[in-house]
């Protein structure tokens, strides 16, 4: 049985990926870490949780030490939109963070899942199919963190034998915990805006092509890689995933098929959209099929479905 900690789980992905690690581990063997710890608490009653800084590799050492755990989530990070306000912190928190959990993963044997991100490709990357290795020149903060992050946990396995693994995450739709300070936030938003207005002012420009994913799907890429076979795998930090790609145009036309009344009108936010503009439109992912089985569930009309059901069953 593993015994898994995961940093940052109180976030968007990590409050998902907490329950079901603790469905499939057991409550017991799967320990939960966060800066916050205001919400969520039905998830953290079921077994350990703590209040930690990700840079603190001290505490996260103890704790790793005390629950002799041996894979690690590390998934706190600052988002594309909010590090281009704030650099500095997101250099510190995305670059720290990381290497404060290699550097335990090496002193305790751990295996270690990051997640990279579309984020890590820039305006000279192919944008259409972007190949599994490519070039990759960022211009947002968050990019250079994810590259870099990419080539550190790289490193860790080839100088310290680290069992490092990730995957380069699209936009990731979800509908328990909102995502916060991404460029891709505006395909979560929409569907709550349009169960509850019937209408959405996007802050991206209507025929922006990017990668998205559903969150079942997202979650199930960084178990599945995880428990993936080593000997099959011939690259580790990131794979390439990709499920489906569209404009918000597009996601408004599937969202009138639910809700015909639905409207969107377009006020551009000058950062956001130039960091969307450099990254791919859709990413080719034959290497993760390849070498784990990545094989996504949810397109564009049955992710609709679900998060515009769900919503509704949780509206008053
Ligand atoms: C963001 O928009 O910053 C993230 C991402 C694609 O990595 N959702």
């Amino acid at each position: 049985m593993k015994n898994i900690l995961i940093i940052g789980s109180l976030g968007q992905l990590g409050s998902e990926i907490a329950l079901e690690c603790r469905r499939r581990y057991g409550s017991d063997h799967v320990v939960l870490a966060d800066i916050r710890d205001d919400v969520n608490k039905e998830l953290i009653g079921g077994g350990p949780f703590y209040k930690v800084d990700a840079r603190d590799g001290k505490t996260i050492n103890e704790i790793v030490k005390k629950h002799t755990i041996d894979t690690i989530y590390h998934l706190a990070a600052l988002l594309s939109a909010r590090a281009e306000q704030n650099p500095l912190a997101a250099w510190d928190l995305n670059m720290n963070g990381l290497i404060a959990t290699l550097e335990v993963a090496k002193e305790n044997h751990c295996a270690v899942f990051t997640p990279s991100s579309i984020g890590a490709f820039g305006p000279t990357t192919p944008k259409q199919f972007t190949p599994q290795d490519t070039i990759q020149r960022p211009t947002s903060i968050y990019g250079v963190t994810k590259v870099a992050g990419e080539l550190l946990c790289d490193y860790y396995h080839h100088a310290y034998d680290v069992d490092t693994r990730g995957v380069r995450y699209p936009g990731i739709i979800s509908n328990m915990t909102p995502p916060g300070g991404g460029t891709t936030d505006y395909a979560v938003e929409i569907y709550y805006e349009a169960v509850r207005k019937e209408h959405y002012t996007c802050f991206l420009r209507g025929d922006t092509y990017l990668d998205m994913i559903y969150m079942p799907d997202a979650v199930e890429a960084a178990i599945q890689i995880m428990e993936a076979d080593p000997s099959r795998l011939r690259h580790r930090n990131a794979f390439n995933i990709a499920s489906m790609s569209f404009c918000p145009e597009e996601q408004a036309a599937y969202i009138r098929t639910v809700i015909p009344g639905f409207t969107i009108s377009y006020e551009v936010d000058p950062v956001k959209q130039a960091i969307a503009d450099s990254w791919p439109n859709c990413l080719e992912d034959y290497a993760a099929r390849v070498e784990w089985d990545w094989n996504p569930t949810y397109n564009l009309e049955t992710m609709t479905l679900d998060m515009i059901e769900t919503i509704l069953r949780r509206t008053p």
